[in-house]
This record gives C-alpha cells, structure tokens and sequence, in this order.
C-alpha cells in the first residue's frame, strides 16, 4: 500500500489534517521581559509569536514525537528583542530539534546552574537541544523568524522555573546587534 504523507512541512508551511495553534500577543508574555510595560510603549495585541504544531500520538506518550513551527514577528521591548517564554522540559533529561527556517534569531540555552549561552540561528542551522538545558528563541533581525521543532511527546513545558527566576542573561539589542548581558 502507498499512501499520501500525513503531514507536509514546506518551509515555513506546516499542514495536517489536525494543526493546533496558539498565538502569543504581548499581553500574554509580558512577563518574560524585563522592561515595565509601562515603559515598553506597545500594544497589548501585538503578537510576539505564533506556534503550530501538530501531535500525531497523545501528550506524554512515551517514545512519541511532536513537530511545530515558530514564527516570532520582528521587533523588541525596550532594548530585548521578541522572544518566546522559554521552559526547561518538564521530564528534564528530554532533548529536542530547533532547525532555522527563515529570518535570522538566536536561541538563547541555560543549564541547572544557570549557566546561560547562546547560538545564532539561520536558514539551515540546526541545534540539537540536550536534555537538562532550558531554551528560549529570540528574533534578532528585521523580517519575521521561522524555526522548526520536534521534541519527545511526553518532554512536557516547564515554564515556572523560568517565570519565577528568568535566564540568567539576556539578549538585548546594542549598537545595532544583538549582545548577551547579565540580566539586571
Ligand atoms: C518550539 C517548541 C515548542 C514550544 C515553542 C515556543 O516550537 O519548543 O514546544 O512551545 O517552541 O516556545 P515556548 O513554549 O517556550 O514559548
Ligand atoms: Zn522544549
């Protein structure tokens, strides 16, 4: 028997019969930068991120999969670019895939011991993800950032650890290009 691929992942198109997709506007992250939103002169609906993915086996099926995509739309807050929340994996030694797409970002890796690095992502760049290494995605250029994702079905989001203490860094924009500093 041949059959038709369920789905189809075209570059930044992902297609399935079952695509969920969630929406992150400003409103909803504002927590993740460190300027006030007083001082941030933003629209509350500004969409920071969209992410599609679709999930072939049920959450937390051990041995399964899951694939998205992120679109982070250009722009910062203060100084620190549109980036995505971030989590640790809720079962921590769980890896994952980033692979660029489209437009230029960073993701931004933190360990246990709060140890925080990044890499540039570009059309083609590919980032195995270890287990125990929190990970955030930031747009650092002009148009929007597209990157790809799999990562174990049962991974789960730990987003508390990173709401309550942040990364130990921060990806801002100075002098033009995007620079890692200490968060204040
Ligand atoms: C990637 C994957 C998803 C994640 C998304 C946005 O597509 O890692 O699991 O949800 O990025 O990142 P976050 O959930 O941290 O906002
Ligand atoms: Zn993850």
């Amino acid at each position: 028997m041949i059959v038709d691929p369920k789905i189809i992942w075209k570059g930044k198109l992902l297609k399935s019969d079952e695509v969920d997709k969630q929406v992150r506007t400003y409103d909803d992250v504002k927590n993740i930068f460190i300027t006030s939103a007083s001082l941030a002169q933003i629209d509350k609906d500004q969409i920071i991120y969209e992410v599609e993915s679709v999930f072939p086996v049920p959450q937390n099926t051990e041995g399964g999969l899951f694939v998205g995509i992120t679109h982070i739309h250009p722009g910062t807050v203060g100084d620190e670019y549109f980036m995505t929340k971030g989590h640790f994996h809720q079962i921590r030694n769980r890896s994952e895939i980033y692979y660029g797409i489209e437009g230029e970002g960073m993701l931004i890796l933190m360990d246990e011991q709060r140890n925080t690095w990044a890499e540039r992502m570009y059309p083609g760049s590919l980032h195995y993800i270890h287990g125990h290494i929190a990970h955030r995605t930031a747009n650092t250029g002009a148009t929007i950032f597209s990157f790809g994702a799999v990562w174990p079905a049962d991974a789960g989001h730990d987003y508390d650890t990173i709401s309550e203490h942040g990364f130990s860094k921060i990806l801002i924009k100075q002098n033009g290009a995007p620079a890692l500093v200490d968060r204040p």
